[in-house]
């Protein structure tokens, strides 16, 4: 008996004990557990925001590093990112009901031969959180795809993201058919993803580079607040 397992009574945990066992909880891919671990914070008055970083992204920083050291694999990393999905799900339409006036248009995608896209779901809601209309082109994106949807959409912003060191280089290829096409300097282009930095977003051209999603909305705003006071000055 001494050796059966005791369940866990999530709700009968603090606010740090939940967090810490969310985080095994996301390491173990264990997606109902997460929903109700959400589900628990937010009816605890914690801000979405907050669940989101501390228990969501918290534990995923844990994934990453165990799947970096080889301890963890890739069926595994699936079953965690999947269950990280599932408490951002729960926490999309918070986030996004601050009721924000429209703050501009945002084309999101990550880049060819790339599909890790929860960070860019992240940057996603955030934006829409804070009053932007984004359009989310998904994964595994073309030159060719992000340029029909600028257009298309009359889009102020480009979001790239990138998660590999393979696929990182692609954003200047992007960035380099702008260019041929002479619109580069209708759209401001945000980069981001794990493996770049500033220096890598200066190289290839981006206006920006965006380290996190909370980053993403503030340069986002602060280049939109330009655009409206260069057309106001005229
Ligand atoms: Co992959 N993977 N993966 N993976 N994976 C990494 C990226 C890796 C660093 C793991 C490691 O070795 N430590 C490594 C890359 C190494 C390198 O390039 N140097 C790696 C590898 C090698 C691979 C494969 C090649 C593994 C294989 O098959 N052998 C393969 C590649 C597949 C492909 O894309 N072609 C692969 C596959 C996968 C899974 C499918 C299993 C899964 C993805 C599931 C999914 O996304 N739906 C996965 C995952 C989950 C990861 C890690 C563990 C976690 C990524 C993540 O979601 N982080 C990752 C390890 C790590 O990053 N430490 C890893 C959480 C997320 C919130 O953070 O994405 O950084 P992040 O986003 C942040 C910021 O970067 C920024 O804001 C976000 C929120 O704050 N940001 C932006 C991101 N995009 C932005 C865009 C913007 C602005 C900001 O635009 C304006």
């Amino acid at each position: 008996m001494a050796d059966e397992e005791q369940e866990i009574i999530l709700n009968e945990l603090s606010d740090e004990e939940l967090t810490l066992q969310m985080h095994d909880d996301l390491y173990d891919g264990m997606k109902e557990e997460i929903e109700e671990g959400t589900n628990i914070l937010l009816g605890r008055g914690w801000e979405p925001y907050r669940v989101l970083t501390e228990a969501l992204v918290g534990g995923m920083k844990i994934v990453g590093d165990d799947f970096r050291d080889g301890i963890l694999f890739v069926p595994e990393v699936l079953l965690a990112a999947n269950a990280m999905k599932a408490g951002m799900f729960i926490l999309k339409p918070l986030l996004a009901e601050t009721g924000a006036p429209r703050m501009g248009k945002m084309v999101i995608g990550t880049v060819k031969g790339d599909i890790h896209d929860i960070g860019k779901n992240l940057v996603t809601m955030m934006m829409e959180g804070a009053g932007f209309e984004v359009v989310d082109l998904g994964i595994n994106n073309p030159a060719e795809d992000y340029i029909a949807a600028l257009k298309k959409e009359d889009a102020d912003i480009l979001g790239m993201s990138a998660l590999l060191t393979t696929t990182m280089p692609y954003m200047k290829v992007v960035i380099d058919t702008l260019i041929e096409m002479g619109i580069r300097d209708d759209y401001v282009i945000l980069v981001g993803g794990a493996p770049l930095n500033e220096e890598f977003g200066k190289a290839i051209g981006a206006d920006a580079y965006c380290r996190d999603a909370a980053v993403a909305v503030e340069t986002a705003k602060d280049y939109m607040a330009r655009k409206h006071n260069q057309m106001a000055a005229g």
